[in-house]
């Protein structure tokens, strides 16, 4: 990562990017991902302002969304004998949302009197800000700090390792396109000492029927989800989307053993993106990608983190098998 002179700001939060370098980004990532054919794609970071991560956190309460009750039992399970293995100093966390599951890993670390430090990187701002004062008020023992930044591009503002425990938790490892995955856990083992770890939580294949009820619940709230991407393009783009002119598909594609989110025009469709300097025209039918959400066996998983510099210690698993929590240990 290159960090802009004065990109940081002093206090708890920091920027891993100036604003206006992040909004450069955000244009440059959608004008290329709108020109791609025949599939026209948007990067799924851009769901989760405000409201989209108020819609993810009503998706982990749905009943079709077994995830994140799934990963919760594990991790309530087996908080305490991770943190007994690792022995950290420092708790770190990528893409910490409300930072709920943090607390099992910090509650542990507490009662060994080891908890020094805690950091967020997180692309959401305001919902970074409000984790941090929560986590700081609640662990005051600890400095808590928070980065807004990417996950993929913004990792080293993490700073250095040593008595790390990484957390990427919710299956969001997934979100990544899987032949991206090799580097990303290069950077990861990047950021960690030897001996720190990384613990990655990992939907696993499964019967198609469950995945595809995931994420296209009855309520309709991943649908509202998915339609959020474009409201904030709207916001942040300046765009002109008419949610209304576009319908959610999700389906499971068991080749690439992928869920696909898309957005689907219902009519013919024109939009205008002024801040990316481009506009987009779509005939009935045709579709946007909005995100991936792979799925993994331990094997599938453990071939992309080969050559990293982490290898796999543990790999814990519900009896249902849905859900795994891998445990990387930095050589
Ligand atoms: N860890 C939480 C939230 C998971 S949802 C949990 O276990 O429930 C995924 C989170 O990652 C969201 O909070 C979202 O804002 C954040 N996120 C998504 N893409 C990101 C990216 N590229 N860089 C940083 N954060 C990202
Ligand atoms: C954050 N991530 C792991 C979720 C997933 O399941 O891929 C995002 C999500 N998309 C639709 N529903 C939830």
């Amino acid at each position: 990562m290159s960090q802009a002179p004065g990109a940081s700001r002093p206090g708890p939060v920091q920027r891993a990017r100036a604003a206006e370098e992040a909004r450069a980004t955000m244009a440059r990532e959608v004008r290329e991902g709108l020109a791609r054919r025949p599939l026209p794609e948007l990067p799924c970071k851009y769901f989760y302002d405000e409201r989209g991560s108020a819609l993810f956190e009503q998706i982990t309460r749905l009943p079709e969304y077994y995830q994140t009750r799934t990963e919760t039992a594990i991790l309530e399970a087996h908080a305490e004998s991770i943190v007994e293995a690792v022995v950290p100093r420092e708790l770190a966390e990528l893409g910490s949302g409300a930072g709920h599951k943090i607390r099992l890993f910090l509650d542990a670390m507490r009662a060994r009197r080891r908890l020094e430090g805690v950091v967020l990187l997180e692309i959401n701002e305001a919902y970074l800000r409000e984790s941090v004062a929560r986590l700081q008020a609640d662990f005051p023992e600890a400095r808590v700090r928070g980065v807004t930044g990417d996950f993929v591009h913004d990792l080293a503002a993490l700073g250095p390792g040593g008595g790390r425990l990484l957390l990427f938790l919710a299956g969001t490892v997934g979100n990544l396109h899987p032949d991206d995955l090799p580097a990303f856990f290069r950077s990861a083992a990047a950021v960690l000492a030897p001996g720190d770890a990384f613990l990655v939580g990992v939907d696993l294949v499964k019967d198609p029927a469950r995945l595809h009820a995931a994420y296209n619940d009855a309520a309709g709230v991943t649908a509202e989800f998915n339609l959020n991407i474009l409201r904030v393009l709207n916001q942040r783009l300046g765009a002109d989307f008419d949610p209304g002119d576009f319908e959610h598909r999700a389906f499971y594609d068991p080749q690439r053993q992928w869920i696909e989110m898309r957005l689907r025009a219902r009519r013919p469709v024109t939009a205008h993106l002024p801040a990316a300097g481009v506009s987009l025209s779509l005939a009935q039918g045709e579709e946007i990608r909005t995100e991936l959400s792979c799925k993994y066996t331990r094997e599938s998983l453990e071939s992309r983190v080969e050559g990293s510099g982490l290898v796999l210690e543990r790999w814990i698993t519900d009896a249902g098998e849905l859900f795994a929590s891998a445990l990387l240990r930095r050589r």
